[in-house]
């Protein structure tokens, strides 16, 4: 199977700005740069998403963008940090390889737009809650 392009980068066949590593999680900036200080954090061990992604492993990538998004705050002068991860082509996932974005905000209309409609109308919210609920 082709290597996919965050395992190149980790197996340091394609170059990146990187931010933070250690023997699991590497860290480093996006190469689009949403907005300024825009960073991709990974595991180093190949998972498609975060969903097949083991809990200690998870935590590891959440625990360095809990740290990256703080420095964010503190460096940068970012008001504010969406940590974000897009799940399957459908959520938007483009490199089939875990990653969290860290992207610090600045401002409302700042390169960054995530719309939540309501789209609650007609729904059957009790039932909806108790199916999700029981098949945890
Ligand atoms: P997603 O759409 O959630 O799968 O995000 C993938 C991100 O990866 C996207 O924001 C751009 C970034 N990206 C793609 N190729 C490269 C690359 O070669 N280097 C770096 N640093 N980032 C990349």
């Amino acid at each position: 199977m082709e290597k996919d392009i965050f395992c190149k980068i980790i197996d340091g066949e394609i170059p990146c700005y990187k931010i933070y590593e250690d023997q699991d999680v590497l860290a480093f900036l996006d190469i689009s740069q949403v907005t300024k200080g825009h960073v991709l954090v990974v595991p180093k061990e190949h998972y498609e998403t975060f969903l097949s992604t083991p809990q200690e492993t998870m935590h590891k990538v959440m625990d360095i963008a809990q740290r990256i998004g703080q420095v964010e705050i503190k460096l940068l002068g970012a008001k504010g940090v969406n940590i974000l991860t897009n799940c399957y082509e459908a959520a938007g996932q483009s490199v089939p390889h875990f990653h969290v974005h860290v992207i610090p905000r600045y401002e409302k209309r700042d390169g960054f737009i995530l719309e939540m409609k309501d789209n609650s109308k007609g729904l059957n919210l009790p039932q909806l809650a108790e199916d999700i609920k029981n098949t945890l």
